[in-house]
């Protein structure tokens, strides 16, 4: 799907006092070019900036390795905060690339985090959830989850004819109908799983397939 708003959220840091970031990149879909580059500095925004030095923008500039450098939450405010882009209009992403500001140690390195995506920057919702390493490195989240079960009863690639039925205990809720993935864990689901899984389904809910994307 599309969204309009992007933010990684950081739900706690290494130790430190706030929540550093030296750069954040978000790709569309199919495409190799950082898509935040060509957007205006009022278009990056934070829970909280630990002052207008160390404002959200910083953490999409282009300048990695910072120390000290990047975008910093307020001193105080270490769990629970979030940096967001408005793309003004709605774009698919489908990778983020995250980079921990080295400062202080990386005590202030997000460590569980999660992406989450809105269209009025009110309802959000996740689309994928981790932790980072407290390292320098720049670590990469994929979005689109390569394993998919498409459950048919008709053409199984076509949208229209498509039921998506809740199946166990699996978390079906996160469904991208658009491209057919399921997200929220299925990506650490064994194959071997889905297929026992979708055998068990009751009958009459059609054509099963399991593909990756
Ligand atoms: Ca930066």
């Amino acid at each position: 799907m599309s969204f309009r708003y992007y933010r990684l959220f950081g739900i706690n840091t290494y130790g430190g006092s706030s929540f550093g970031i030296s750069e954040i990149e978000m790709y569309k879909s199919g495409e190799l070019i950082d898509a935040t580059d060509s957007l205006p500095v009022g278009a990056f925004s934070a829970s909280s900036q630990y002052s207008t030095t160390y404002r959200a923008a910083r953490a999409f500039n282009n300048i990695f390795n910072e120390n000290n450098t990047g975008w910093f939450s307020a001193n105080g405010l270490f769990t629970n905060q979030w940096i967001c882009v408005d793309f003004g209009v709605p774009v698919k992403i489908n990778k983020v690339v995250y980079q921990a500001d080295s400062g202080n140690l990386l005590t202030h390195a997000v460590k569980d985090y999660r992406i989450e995506a809105s269209n009025d920057n009110v309802k959000w919702e996740i689309i994928t959830s981790g932790r980072f390493k407290q390292d320098n490195s720049l670590q990469t989240v994929n979005l689109i989850k390569s394993k998919i079960l498409v459950i048919s009863q008709g053409n199984p690639y076509k949208h229209d004819n498509i039921n998506w039925v809740n199946i166990g205990s699996i978390p079906t809720t996160k469904v991208d109908r658009d491209n057919f993935y399921l997200t929220h864990g299925m990506d650490s689901i064994a194959e071997s799983q889905l297929k026992t899984l979708a055998s068990s389904l009751p009958s009459g809910t059609g054509k099963i397939s399991i593909a990756k994307v």
